[in-house]
């Protein structure tokens, strides 16, 4: 071994040595440090055992004090509790004497006023009483006083009613036999012998425009133009009305122009065949309807309930049963006239009471005819003025009514004209037909009159037949026109 290889190992061993000498110290140095901290640690955990002993000794104390606060304030408020139950014990006991001094106010002012109310009942009793006595002291006087004013009154009714009793009677007894009177009149009328047309025509043959177309032919020679302004003066003069004179005057200026018409005599033939052409109007006969049911409508007097008397008479005659209805109910005397023509000719006779609705009773009067089986039924009603509205406006109420009574009545309405009335029978033609539709006319009084052209002019006019011709105020002056008949006594020459 050399020196360097000794060196060499003295070197690895010193260094071993010396690595085993520093590891050693660093042991001796560790552990060193491991004994320090576990004194420190020690030494801490004593402190902090020492600073827990001292906190669990203040809060302990705390507890003490919190504790001794604790039990004082639950003393404090013991004793505000129990002073405060003195207090509220007080106060009660305070409002229960206020109370018991209130009731005892209030029962002593009920007294007083029970005892008032006591008091005022009795006054017033006492005055009621009083009251009660001045009234019946009153009673007393007034009820004799009413008794004695009876007893007056009654004296003055009695003989108020004695007298009037014996006005009553003193006028029933006038009425009767004025009632009698006119019964005997129309009964005098009524049995009068019946006229021929010939007969009930003579009055216009004579004076009425044929009167004066033949006394113009016993002036007139021939036919020239002096004769046509006669014969037009004449015609437009006569009652049957302008438009009906105008056309037969052209017709007869146009016939002598084409020289059909020559003289006198075939003016006369002409004016008859032109009369019978307007006269001659077709209608339906009824008389087969079960029953047959008329309405006769006019003016004042135009002669309705005569010519339905008339008619009811002819109708018996030939084996009808024949219903009159008085439906003038304005005035009793039409009543009683209606009754004497159904007594008189055997018709039966229905009416109601006195100013009682017109309308009502010929409803009444129709259902009675169909009920009783009549074959005729006819209902009469008040003269009316044509120009009366309200009185036309009755009529169509009157026809509603017989409508309402059976579905088909009335089968006929004859307007009844006065043929004395000339031309405003032409007038009143247009006014009851635009009312109530008619279905026939008839014409009154032609034996009175000379203006029969009249029945020319309106059947001109309306074209509405007439279907009876009145000559006469008998039973048997009624006659069914005929025109033929009747344009022949119109225009003979006897
Ligand atoms: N000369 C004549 N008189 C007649 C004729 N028809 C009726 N009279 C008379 O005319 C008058 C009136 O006849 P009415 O039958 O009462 O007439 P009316 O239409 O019923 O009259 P009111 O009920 O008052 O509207 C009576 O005196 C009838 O005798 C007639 O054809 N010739
Ligand atoms: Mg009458």
């Amino acid at each position: 071994m050399n020196i360097n290889e000794i060196i060499n190992n003295y070197y690895i061993l010193g260094s071993l040595a010396g690595l085993v000498l520093f590891i050693f110290f660093i042991i001796i140095i560790e552990s060193k440090n491991k004994k320090d901290k576990l004194k420190n640690d020690r030494l801490e955990l004593e402190k902090l055992e020492k600073e827990k002993e001292a906190t669990e000794q203040k809060a302990l104390l705390e507890q003490k004090r919190i504790e001794e606060e604790a039990r004082k304030a639950r003393d404090e408020a013991r004793r505000l509790a129990l002073k405060e139950e003195k207090r509220i014990k007080g106060e009660k006991k305070k409002a229960e004497i206020e109370a018991m001094r209130k009731l005892e106010l209030e029962k002593k002012r009920e007294l007083e006023k029970l005892q008032q109310e006591e008091l005022d009942i009795k006054k017033r009793e006492e005055l009621e009483i009083k009251l009660k006595k001045e009234v019946e002291k009153k009673a007393l006087l007034e009820q004799k006083k009413i008794e004695e004013e009876a007893k007056r009154k009654q004296e003055e009714v009695k003989k108020k009613a004695e007298l009037e009793q014996e006005r009553i009677a003193k006028e029933r007894k006038k009425e009767k036999e004025a009632s009698e009177k006119r019964k005997q009149e129309e009964l005098k009328k009524i049995e009068e012998k019946g006229k021929t047309f010939k007969e009930g025509l003579a009055k216009t043959k004579r004076s009425g425009f044929l009167g004066k177309l033949n006394n113009l032919f016993n002036e007139v020679k021939e036919l020239n133009d002096d004769f046509l302004d006669d014969l037009e003066e004449l015609l437009l003069t006569s009652d049957i009305g302008p438009k009906t004179a105008d056309v037969l005057f052209e017709k007869i200026k146009e016939g002598m122009d084409k020289k059909s018409i020559k003289d006198s005599a075939s003016v006369i033939s002409f004016l008859k065949q032109e009369t019978f052409d307007i006269l001659n109007i077709k209608f339906e006969e009824k008389i087969n309807k079960k029953p047959y049911i008329m309405l006769f409508i006019g003016v004042n007097g135009s002669g309705k309930t005569t010519t339905i008397g008339k008619l009811a008479s002819q109708y018996i005659k030939e084996g009808k049963k024949v219903l009159l209805i008085a439906g003038d109910t304005f005035r009793a005397a039409a009543v009683e006239q209606l009754e004497v023509w159904a007594k008189r000719s055997g018709a039966g006779f229905h009416s109601g009471k006195d100013k009682q609705d017109p309308s009502s009773v010929i409803y009444d009067g129709i259902k009675k005819g169909l009920d009783e089986n009549y074959d005729i039924i006819i209902g009469d009603t008040s003269g009316r003025l044509h120009t009366d509205k309200k009185l036309m406006e009755e009529l169509k109420k009157i026809k509603r009514s017989a409508v309402k009574a059976h579905k088909d009545a009335p089968h006929d309405v004859f307007l009844v004209l006065d043929s004395t009335n000339g031309q405003n029978a032409i007038h009143q033609t247009k006014y009851f037909n635009e009312a109530m539709d008619i279905t026939g006319i008839v014409l009154t009084k032609m034996d009175g009159t000379a203006k029969g052209g009249v029945i020319i002019g309106i059947s001109n006019t309306y074209n509405i037949p007439v279907r009876y011709v009145g000559i006469g105020e008998g039973i048997n002056d009624l006659k069914k026109m005929d025109v033929e008949e009747f344009v022949d006594a119109l225009y003979s020459n006897d």
